[in-house]
C-alpha cells in the first residue's frame, strides 16, 4: 500500500545541491520502464566506449532521443546516429513522464543516456560538460542494483557526499549542482531482481543541444 504514494509525499534529500527523490517510481512503474528499455536496447545495443585517452569504459552505454552521447579516440560528443545511418530510438514515454514531473521545464529533453553497470563496474568522478546550455537541468533515474553515488562541488578537490541510489530513485541536477563533480564508486551486484540480466541501469535525461 505505501508505495502507491511513492515519491508523491516525500520531500527530496539534498546532497550537495543534488535533489534525490528516493522511491519516486514504485515497483510496477520500474517494471514497465525496464520493459520499454528492452526495445531501446534492441534497436541500439549497449557498447563499451573508448575514452579520448584510449581507456575502455567499464560501464556499457546506449542512448535514445534526437542525439546520443558517445566517446572514442576523437573525443566526447553528441551524435544524431548510433551507427552509420540509424537514428537513435525514441525516448520511452514512461521515461519522459519522469522529466515532465520533476524537471519544472515545458520542453522535453533531446537526449537520454542509458548506462548499464554490470558486476564490478564504476564511473569515476567527472563533470558533464558536453551539453550546450548548462542552465537546463539533468534528471537521473536508477533501476536495478544499488549504487554508491558520490557528488562534490565544481572543483575536483571540493569535499564530496555519498549516498546509495536504489531502484526507483530519481535525482535532479539543477543550478550549481549541474556542474558538480560526480561518479559511481561501486554497485551492490545482485542486490535487486528488477532487471532480467541483473546489474544496474541509469538513465540521464538531458537537453544536449
Ligand atoms: C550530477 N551517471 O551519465 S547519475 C552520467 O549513475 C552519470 O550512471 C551516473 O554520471 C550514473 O553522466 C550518475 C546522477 C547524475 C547524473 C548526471 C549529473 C548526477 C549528475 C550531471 C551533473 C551533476
Ligand atoms: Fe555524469
Amino acid at each position: 500500500m505505501p508505495d502507491l504514494f511513492a515519491g508523491v509525499t516525500d520531500a527530496p534529500i539534498d546532497l550537495n545541491g543534488v535533489k534525490v527523490y528516493s522511491g519516486w517510481l514504485n515497483r510496477r512503474q520500474q517494471e514497465s520502464m525496464s520493459a520499454e528499455l528492452h526495445s531501446v536496447q534492441a534497436a541500439a545495443p549497449f557498447r563499451r566506449y573508448e575514452t579520448p585517452g584510449g581507456r575502455k569504459m567499464s560501464v556499457q552505454m546506449t542512448a535514445a532521443g534526437d542525439v546520443g552521447w558517445i566517446t572514442d579516440r576523437e573525443g566526447y560528443r553528441y551524435t544524431e546516429h548510433y551507427a552509420d545511418s540509424d537514428r537513435w530510438p525514441d525516448i520511452p514515454v514512461s521515461v519522459l513522464d519522469v522529466w515532465r514531473s520533476v524537471s519544472g521545464e515545458d520542453r522535453d529533453p533531446d537526449s537520454c543516456l542509458v548506462n548499464f553497470y554490470g558486476e564490478g563496474t564504476r564511473m569515476g568522478l567527472h563533470q558533464d560538460k558536453d551539453e550546450v546550455d548548462f542552465s537546463w537541468p539533468v534528471v537521473s533515474i536508477s533501476l536495478g542494483d544499488e549504487a554508491l553515488f558520490r557528488v562534490g562541488g565544481q572543483s575536483r578537490r571540493a569535499p564530496t557526499q555519498s549516498r546509495w541510489l536504489r531502484s526507483g530513485d530519481v535525482a535532479v541536477l539543477a543550478g550549481d549542482a549541474r556542474l558538480a563533480f560526480h561518479g559511481i564508486d561501486r554497485i551492490k551486484f545482485e542486490s535487486s531482481d528488477l532487471l532480467p540480466d541483473g546489474g544496474r541501469i541509469n538513465l540521464t535525461l538531458r537537453m544536449a543541444h
